[in-house]
């Protein structure tokens, strides 16, 4: 089949400037060249499954109504509607079914590498020098303005956290901003959790003893998505908030030691938590990566790792690699270091940001930070729901 193409509708023609130049049809692709001078080039499968009509979707919820499995195996656009700017209609052969794409569906679902690369959304990977651009935001504006909750989350999600000032320092309060955000998780350490200096303590976290930087409750399974840590007292000397940026150095790890990167991917570690009334383990890597070899999750927290389970053969490779990512995370080039003021609330991916404190001297004064998590599902369905309002 040789490649037909068809001009648009042009601009002069409507009353904005058209974002489809031309459209052209090439044996197994509908080729869109936009006004910018790129080109997607869709396959007529993909198209024919992702038809947005009413027979292919309920318009009164937008849930399919057919399986790509029934549908032709082979689809090809017969004739093509240019006829109303920045639309494509096709009629497709064999069935004679009617689709219509508008360029904004097009650009939104594109498959070019940076239009996904878009779709994922910005990441910006920090260290130490974000210091004094804080991704933070009071908390009385998210509280009265849908724009400056949008911020918020917008900053959470490409810094992986975000710092709340002035949230009211009542006890609870950190599960009523979990549950403004998402769903908070009940776990064994109960809907909120206080962490405080405790006399005979179950976890090392409710002590005076300084924390290395990690991520929480590795022997879940799945692990909390996002933690929420409420400062409502501050008074002790010591308890210094440590933040790391573990993409970061998960990326810095696969540029300077890909075959390290590669152990830490590929082989899980047992994680475990034992009291008298919980006992949970899971076994995670330490750097978790989606089927694209995208960063998914940083598994991080020596106070839970259990004795490694895997390959005798594999044991002193893991531990060089473990080593040499500890020691990345470590670098104090990677730490962002803070004091939570009361009413300081911090909300991170337990994913991807690792947290720790300094040691504190409970006998000089108070230290009260409580806690919570929640999934990260429900934090991104909320940044969709205002990205609508916003028109985004
Ligand atoms: N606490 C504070 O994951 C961990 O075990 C860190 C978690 C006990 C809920 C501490
Ligand atoms: C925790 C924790 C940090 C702090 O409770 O898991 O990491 O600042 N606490 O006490
Ligand atoms: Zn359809
Ligand atoms: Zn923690």
């Amino acid at each position: 089949v040789s490649a037909i193409s068809f001009n648009a509708k042009t601009a002069a023609e409507s009353e904005s400037p058209a974002l489809i130049r031309r459209v052209t049809v090439t044996a197994r692709r509908l080729v869109v060249e936009w006004r910018d001078g790129e080109e997607s080039a869709l396959p007529f499968l993909w198209l024919r499954d992702s038809c947005l009509c009413p027979f292919c979707r309920d318009p009164r919820n937008g849930q399919r109504l057919v399986d790509a499995i029934d549908l032709p195996i082979e689809p090809v656009p017969r004739r093509l509607d240019l006829s109303v700017s920045d639309e494509i209609g096709v009629e497709w052969l064999p069935d004679g079914h009617l689709s219509r794409y508008t360029a904004a569906w097009l650009a939104a679902y594109d498959l070019t590498d940076s239009a996904r690369a878009r779709r994922r959304g910005r990441v910006r990977l920090w260290g130490w020098e974000i210091v004094d651009e804080l991704p933070r935001v009071e908390w009385s504006e998210v509280t009265l303005d849908a724009a400056a909750e949008w911020r918020a989350l917008s900053l959470f999600k490409e810094f992986g956290f975000v710092l709340f000032a002035g949230v009211p320092t009542e006890s609870g309060m950190v599960t009523r901003v979990g549950d403004h955000f998402g769903h908070v998780r009940v776990t064994n350490y109960g809907r909120h959790f206080d962490v405080v200096s405790l006399p005979n303590p179950d976890n090392l976290a409710y002590t005076e003893a300084a924390l290395a930087a990690h991520t929480d409750n590795p022997y879940r399974d799945p692990a909390p998505g996002v933690q929420l840590l409420h400062c409502l007292e501050a008074d002790a000397p010591g308890g210094d908030s440590i933040l790391v940026d573990g993409f970061r150095l998960a990326e810095e790890m696969r540029r300077a030691d890909p075959a390290g990167f590669e152990l830490l991917t590929r082989l899980a570690l047992s994680f475990r938590f034992a009291n008298a009334t919980a006992d949970l383990a899971a076994r995670a890597p330490v750097i978790a990566l989606d089927c694209e070899g995208q960063l998914v999750a940083v598994h991080f927290n020596s106070r839970s790792a259990d004795a490694p389970d895997m390959p005798a053969e594999a044991v002193e490779s893991w531990y060089a690699a473990y080593r040499r990512f500890a020691n990345l995370l470590r670098a104090p080039e990677g730490e962002l270091r803070l004091r939570l003021d009361p009413g300081d609330l911090l909300m991170m991916s337990n994913a991807r940001v690792l947290h720790g404190r300094t040691a504190f001297d409970a006998s000089l004064g108070r230290r009260h930070l409580q806690g919570c998590y929640i999934d990260i599902d429900g934090v991104l369905s909320r940044l969709r729901l205002l990205s609508r309002e916003a028109g985004g």
